[in-house]
C-alpha cells in the first residue's frame, strides 16, 4: 500500500513537471512578472502622408511583440502642448488619420509601443505642416471689382479657347496682344501684310465686349528683317513706314482703342534716343511722324508711349516725359503713357512707384499699367513658390494696385498683366530659370497674387 501511494506521489510529481515546462513553452506571451522576451522600442519608420490643410496620415513599422501604440500629436517639439484627442491615443493598428487641424500650422508626431502594460520611451517626433487654405475662387471677377478702368490681358490668338478663353471672359475686358500685333508679325515682307492673327485677336474681343490695346506699331525688338536691311532710299523708308502705320491703325478703326505707336524708344540709363533704324532713316522726329500718321488714320484712337523701367531709371523716364511735355507744348498727338511694370516682389517701392505715376497723372495724361508681371524669384534662391515668397509676391501685386486705383479717374486707362499661367511667361526663357511672376499657375489655379489685386481693389 505504501509503495502504491509512493508511485501515486512520484506519478503526480512527473506530471506537474510535464504540465510546468509545457506551459512555459507554450505561448508567445511572456510570463506576468517573469523575464521581458522583447525590448520595449518605440516603433521605427514612422511616415507621414496625405497632408491636407486639416488632415494627415501617420503610419509606424510593428514592433515585435507590441500589444498596441500611443500615438501624440503636438504643437511642439517638447510635446506640451498636445492637440486633444491625440494624447497618448491608443491605437492597436499601424497608422491612423489626424484630422480637425488648423491650416498652414506645423505638428509634431510621436508614437510609443506598449508590451504588457509597459511603456516604451517617445520615438523622435516627426514633424508635419499642414496645407494652406487656398484663396477662395473670386466670387467677382478682376473686371467687376476696378469698376474706374479695364482689366487687360496679354493674349495670344492660340489662346482664345478652352481654359484661357474662360478665364478671359471671367476676369478681363481689355486684351493686348502678346506678340501678334507687332510690325515683324503684321508686316512680315515688303507689299504683303498679314493681319490673320490679329483679325482673330479682335473678332474675339469684340464678341466679347472687351477692348483692344494695340501693342506695338514700331518696336525695335520686333522689326522683320526686310525693313531693318531697308533697300529704298530714306524717302522711300518713310512712306513705306507711313503707308504701313495708316493701313494698320485705318483697318482698325473703331475696334482697336488705343496704340502703343512707338516702344521703347529711349536707352537706359541715358536717355538718349535708341539708335534704332527709325531713328537712322527718319531722324530723330521719327516718333512724332509716327503719332501723327496714327491720328490721320484714326482721329479717335488713343495715343500711347510705352516703356519699361519707367518707376526705377530717372534718367530715361525723365528724357520721355520730357518728350511728352514737348509733345503737348507743339500739339502734336498723343494721350497716354504706358508703365511697363516688369517689376519684382523687392521692388519698386510702393511710394516710389506712386510718385513717379503722379508725373504723368499731373499732366493730364492717361496712364497704363501696361505689362504688369512680378518675379518672385528674381534671385533664383527658391526652386518651388514658397508660402513666404507667395506672400511677399501678393503684397507687390495688392500695392500696384492699390497705387493705380488711387491715380485720379481721368487718368485711369487699364492694368494690364502680362500673360496667364506662370509657365506661360516670356520671363522664364529671358531669365533662364524658374519664376511664377504671374496671377494663375499651370493648372489655370488661382494664386494668392490674384488675391493681392483683389485686395488692392478694394
Ligand atoms: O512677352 C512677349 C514675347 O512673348 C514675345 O516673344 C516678345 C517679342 O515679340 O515680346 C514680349 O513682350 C515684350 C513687349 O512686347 C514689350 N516689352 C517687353 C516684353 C517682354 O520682352
Amino acid at each position: 500500500m505504501t509503495n502504491c501511494i509512493n508511485h501515486f506521489s512520484t506519478f503526480i510529481y512527473s506530471l506537474l513537471i510535464v504540465i510546468f515546462v509545457l506551459s512555459c513553452n507554450s505561448g508567445e506571451e511572456p510570463m506576468t512578472g517573469g523575464e521581458m522576451m522583447f525590448d520595449l522600442v518605440p516603433p521605427s519608420g514612422i511616415e507621414i502622408s496625405a497632408v491636407s490643410e486639416t488632415s494627415f496620415r501617420v503610419e509606424w513599422n510593428r514592433v515585435e511583440g507590441a500589444e498596441y501604440y500611443e500615438v501624440t500629436v503636438a504643437r511642439d517639439m517638447q510635446l506640451d502642448d498636445g492637440v486633444v484627442p491625440y494624447i497618448d491615443l491608443r491605437e492597436n493598428g499601424l497608422g491612423i488619420n489626424v484630422i480637425n487641424l488648423q491650416s498652414s500650422t506645423t505638428y509634431y508626431v510621436s508614437i510609443r509601443s506598449v508590451i504588457n502594460g509597459e511603456e516604451s520611451s517617445l520615438s523622435n517626433p516627426a514633424e508635419v505642416t499642414t496645407l494652406s487654405e487656398p484663396d477662395p475662387e473670386p466670387d467677382t471677377a478682376l473686371k467687376d471689382v476696378a469698376t474706374t478702368f479695364a482689366m487687360g490681358m496679354a493674349v495670344r490668338s492660340s489662346w482664345l479657347t478652352g481654359q484661357h478663353d474662360a478665364v478671359l471672359r471671367r476676369e478681363y475686358n481689355s486684351l493686348t496682344a502678346e506678340f501678334e500685333m507687332k510690325m515683324n508679325i503684321m508686316y512680315p515682307s515688303e507689299g504683303r501684310f498679314d493681319f490673320s492673327r490679329v483679325d482673330a485677336i479682335v473678332d474675339y474681343a469684340e464678341a466679347n465686349d472687351m477692348h483692344v490695346h494695340g501693342h506695338a506699331l514700331i518696336w525695335h525688338a520686333a522689326t522683320p528683317d526686310w525693313v531693318e536691311n531697308f533697300s529704298g532710299t530714306d524717302e522711300e523708308f518713310e512712306e513705306m513706314v507711313e503707308d504701313y502705320i495708316k493701313t494698320t491703325v485705318s483697318r482698325y478703326q473703331g475696334r482697336v482703342r488705343s496704340w502703343d505707336v512707338v516702344n521703347e524708344a529711349f536707352d537706359d540709363g541715358s536717355g538718349n534716343l535708341r539708335n534704332t533704324v527709325f531713328l537712322r532713316r527718319m531722324g530723330s522726329d521719327y516718333i512724332e511722324k509716327c503719332y501723327r500718321w496714327t491720328r490721320e488714320a484714326d482721329p479717335d484712337v488713343l495715343i500711347f508711349y510705352n516703356d519699361y523701367n519707367m518707376v526705377i531709371d530717372d534718367t530715361k523716364r525723365g528724357a520721355a516725359v520730357a518728350m511728352i511735355d514737348d509733345f503737348i507744348a507743339r500739339d502734336v498727338p498723343v494721350d497716354g503713357f504706358g508703365f511697363q511694370m516688369h517689376i519684382s516682389y523687392q521692388g519698386p517701392s510702393k511710394s516710389k512707384i506712386a510718385s513717379t505715376a503722379k508725373e504723368i497723372t499731373d499732366r493730364g495724361l492717361l496712364l497704363h499699367f501696361s505689362e504688369l508681371d512680378i518675379r518672385a524669384n528674381p534671385n533664383n534662391n527658391i526652386s518651388s513658390l514658397s508660402e513666404e515668397r507667395a506672400e511677399l509676391q501678393k503684397a507687390k501685386y495688392k500695392e500696384v494696385t492699390e497705387v493705380y486705383n488711387s491715380i485720379p479717374d481721368q487718368s485711369k486707362f487699364a492694368l494690364t498683366i502680362w500673360g496667364m499661367r506662370d509657365n506661360e511667361s516670356w520671363l522664364l526663357d529671358f531669365w533662364g530659370h524658374i519664376d511664377w511672376p504671374l496671377l494663375y499657375d499651370e493648372q489655370f489655379n488661382i494664386k494668392k497674387a490674384h488675391t493681392g489685386i483683389l485686395e488692392g481693389l478694394e
